[in-house]
Order: C-alpha cells, then structure tokens, then sequence
C-alpha cells in the first residue's frame, strides 16, 4: 500500500515520472546531483544506438554527479588521489544501484551500465569499448559543461566529480537543458600541469600522450609490460628494462586496483563556485600550494619516443622520461579505421592537408579514404577522388606494421605493399597519427 502511495506521487497524471520527486530520490539516495535527458535528444544522436545496444527500452537518461574529496584529489601523494576516485566509483556504482533498486519497486525498470571502462575487453582495440558516453549526457542535462581539458565542470562542486548514468524505461515530465555558459577560466592551469602536454589551450585532447603515461597500469600499458617480460633474454635483461620499483607498481596496481599515473589536469583546475574564491582569493598561492607540487614532483614518465609527449615532458625538470611502446595498438582495420581519430596528432598535423586511399587485402577486404585538412582528418569508406597516395596492402600486414612488428621495408620489396604516388606522405602519416 505504501510502496502504492509512493509509486502515484512519483508519477504525473499522464503517468510520466516526476521529474522533481525522481531528482529528490536520487539525492536521498547520496548523489550530489541528478539531471534528466530523453534519449532522442538530437545532441545525443551518435551514441543512441550504442544506449540502446545496453538497453533498447531506455527512454530516459537519469545523469548522476558524485563529489569527490578535493584536496585528497590535489594531493602529491598519487596513493591518496587513487583512493579517492576508486572509492567514488564504487560510491558511485552502489548510489545509482540502489536509486534503480527503488524505481523497480514503482513500476520502472532500467540499467545501470558502469562508471569506468567496461570490461568487455574483447572489442579492446578493435572498437570503442564504451557504450554510454556520460560526459554529454551530463552536459545535456545541465549538470556542466566540458573545459579546455575535457572534463565536465560543474558549475557548483567544479570538476572534481564522476558521473554515471541510468537508462530507464519511462519518460520523465521535464528534461534538462544544457547550462547556457562554460564555467571553465581558460586559466590553462591544467594546460600547464598535465606532465604530457595531453591537455591544449584550443581545447584538443592527446587521447595517446594521457593513455600512455596515466593508463601505463592499466590495459594497454599492461600488455606492454606483459611484452616486456616476454621479450627480455634473462633477470638482468627484464631489470634492464622495467626497474623493481615499476614491476611492484605493477602489482600494487593488479592487487589493489590500477593507479592513474597524474590526473594533474583534474587536480589543479579552479573552476566551479566551491573553489574559486580559494583561486581568485590569491592566485600566487593556489599555484604555489596546488599547481607547483605536482609540476616539480619527481617521477618517472611514461611516453612514446618522438611523440609530442616526450617533448612536452621535458618542460619539467623533476620528471624522468620513460621509453615505452605504444599501448593503443589496433586488433583489426575497423580498430585501426576507428581508433585514429584518438590517436591522431593535430598540432603536429596543423597546416598539413593530404588524402590517403587505403586498398586492403586478404582476410579484411575494403577501400578507406583518410583526409586530413588543415589539421583536421576525416576517415570515409570507399575511394578517394585525389588521393596523393594510393595505398594497397594485405591488411594483417599493415596490422603487423603498424604495431611495429615488421617494419615496412620487406613487404614492399615483395609487393605486399605497394604505393602510388608520394611514399613520404606515409612517414608523415605516422608522425601525425603517432603509430
Ligand atoms: C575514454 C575515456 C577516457 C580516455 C579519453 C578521454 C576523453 N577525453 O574522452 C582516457 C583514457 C584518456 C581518459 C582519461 C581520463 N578520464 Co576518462 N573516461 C573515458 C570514458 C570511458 C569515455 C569518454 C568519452 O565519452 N569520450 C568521448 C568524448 C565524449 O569525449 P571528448 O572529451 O569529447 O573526447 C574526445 C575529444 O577530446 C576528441 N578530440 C581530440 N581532439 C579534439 C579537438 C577538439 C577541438 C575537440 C572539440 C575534440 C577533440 O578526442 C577525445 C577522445 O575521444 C568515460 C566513462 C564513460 N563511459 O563515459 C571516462 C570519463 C570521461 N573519465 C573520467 C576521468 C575522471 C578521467 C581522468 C581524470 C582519469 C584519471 N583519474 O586520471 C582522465 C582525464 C583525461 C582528460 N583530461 O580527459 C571521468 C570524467 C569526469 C568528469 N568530471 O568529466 C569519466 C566521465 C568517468 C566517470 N564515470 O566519471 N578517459
Ligand atoms: S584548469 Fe582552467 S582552463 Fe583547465 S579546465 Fe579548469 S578552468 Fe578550464
């Protein structure tokens, strides 16, 4: 009878959920903040299919916020902050499995995807392993908006926040909308802090530069190292290689759960009404108490040699560069196709225009255009109308390339890949997309 009660003040008169009541239920059940968003909503068009591929009945994206403790987020010690964002995730994850819990026993039936990476490991490097893009789901539910480092601001508790979302079955009386300004400053502190250069001032993200070095004990960073033992010749070629100090990073990492290796963007950025007044207060002094221990702190870096990355490392002179191959290694053409936007490089690319076709072969015959104008690349199936090389290769062999396993020398000599036009556009090619 109660539950009953409660179902019908939950719902309108039309039988739409009330978006009031279902916010006030989110909050009860310790979400700092909850938006609401339809899920045909045109800004949310490109990752609709992959919602419905987890839920085909979702009608309503219910966005969930998580606050996180700020100073333990900004603190040297990386053990601290690591704590902190694990925990919020399975603070996280629990909130909005009960919040789902509560609307099964109205009548409401949804999914709870997951905060963090899924563990569908069998698409890794082959396809987006992600479904539910929380970010513009936030954004569209008005719950922030993205700064120049690509993490949603919100415009209270700023970005120290996790987000997840729930998809449910039923509509909603009233959908949010996105806030009608940015609370990022532009203040490029995160810009300055991040140990990779991952973060730019024109708002571009080095997807490769912050896998690399922050992920280093996570998926990919973990094949390498696994590559690494494999590979070395005997104990003094693997200790040549990975120091005492990483290999127990590693495990510390496998047992208690992966270390992010900065997450210096998030750490120092002052936007959102609880920690501006601290920045606008002195900004001297939230650079010298916040920015500068994490810019000088001494640690080993984690990047690809000739990369961007490497360059920008060496701005800081308590940082160690580390070799490493690359993690984000596509498994198949489509992860290669698809995986390019993420690794692709525009500031080394920038004024740059060129058009490859790429005739594949073998076990996964197709015809793919890459263009890239101006700094900006495009991948299209089919042929390209003015290519200025055309490209025709087995595709396990450009697979093979590519993850540098063979270099490109032999299979041109035997004709496995053979080119038409200018052969330094694939060097160049290389140097922009950094594989
Ligand atoms: C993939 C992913 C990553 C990738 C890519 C990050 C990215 N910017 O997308 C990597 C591994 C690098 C990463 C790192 C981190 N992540 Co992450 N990640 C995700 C994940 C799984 C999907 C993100 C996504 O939707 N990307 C696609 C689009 C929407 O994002 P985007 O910012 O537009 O990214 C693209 C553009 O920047 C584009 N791009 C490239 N060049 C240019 C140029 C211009 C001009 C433009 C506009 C775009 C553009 O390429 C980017 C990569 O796809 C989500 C969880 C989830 N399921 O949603 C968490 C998530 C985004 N991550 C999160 C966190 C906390 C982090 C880290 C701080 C982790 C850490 N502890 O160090 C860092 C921060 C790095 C950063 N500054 O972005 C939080 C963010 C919370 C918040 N306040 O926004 C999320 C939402 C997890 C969560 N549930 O809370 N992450
Ligand atoms: S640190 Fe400054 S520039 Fe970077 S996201 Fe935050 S407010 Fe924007």
């Amino acid at each position: 009878m109660e539950t009953l009660m409660k179902a019908n003040s939950m719902r309108t008169e039309e039988g739409l959920l009330s978006t009031e009541a279902l916010r006030a239920l989110c909050l009860e059940e310790g979400a700092d903040d909850a938006g609401l968003v339809e899920i045909h909503r045109g800004a949310l068009a490109g990752q609709k299919q992959d919602i419905l591929s987890v839920y085909p009945r979702t009608q309503t994206l219910i966005s969930l916020v998580q606050v996180m403790n700020r100073e333990t987020l900004q603190s040297p010690a990386r053990y601290a902050a690591n704590e902190e964002f694990h925990h919020t995730i399975h603070g996280l994850t629990d909130t909005a499995r009960r919040i789902l819990k509560r609307l099964n026993a109205l009548g409401v039936r949804g999914v709870v995807p997951t905060v963090g990476f899924p563990m569908d490991m069998d698409r890794f490097g082959k396809a987006q392993i992600w479904d539910v893009s929380h970010k513009p789901i936030a954004e569209q539910a008005g719950l922030g908006r993205m700064g120049i480092h690509r993490n949603v601001i919100h415009p209270k508790f700023g970005n120290f926040i996790l987000l997840e979302t729930i998809l449910i079955d039923t509509q909603v009386d009233e959908t949010g909308k996105p806030l009608d300004y940015n609370p990022c400053l532009t203040c490029n502190l995160c810009v300055a802090a991040c140990p990779v250069g991952a973060v730019s001032k024109t708002g571009e993200f080095d997807y490769a530069a912050c896998m690399t070095h922050n992920y280093r004990e996570f998926m990919g960073g973990f094949q390498e190292w696994t590559e690494e033992v494999v590979g070395s010749k005997n104990i003094a070629d693997y200790r040549s290689r990975v120091r005492d100090t990483e290999t127990a990073s590693m495990w510390q990492s496998l047992s208690f759960g992966a270390n992010y290796k900065a997450a210096y963007c998030m750490a120092v950025c002052p936007a959102g009404e609880d920690i501006l007044p601290l920045y606008h207060h002195d900004k001297k002094q939230y650079v010298d108490d916040i920015v500068r221990p994490l810019v000088d702190k001494s640690e080993p870096v984690y990047v690809r040699k000739d990369t961007y990355a490497e360059k920008a490392v060496r701005r800081f002179p308590n940082k160690e560069i580390r070799h490493v191959r690359n993690p984000t290694r596509p498994g198949s053409i489509d992860g290669f196709l698809s995986g390019l936007g993420l690794v692709f490089n525009s500031l080394k690319a920038k004024g740059e225009s060129a058009t490859l076709q790429f005739q594949f072969t073998g076990s996964d015959e197709r015809m793919a255009t890459i263009s890239i104008q101006n700094g900006r690349l495009e991948v299209h199936a089919g042929p390209a109308h003015n290519a200025d090389l055309k490209i025709t290769v087995d595709a396990e062999i450009w697979l093979k390339i590519v993850n540098e396993e063979i270099t490109p020398v032999f299979p041109v000599l035997t004709g496995k890949l053979k080119l038409k036009g200018n052969p330094l556009l694939l060097l160049k090619f290389k140097r922009w997309t950094q594989i």
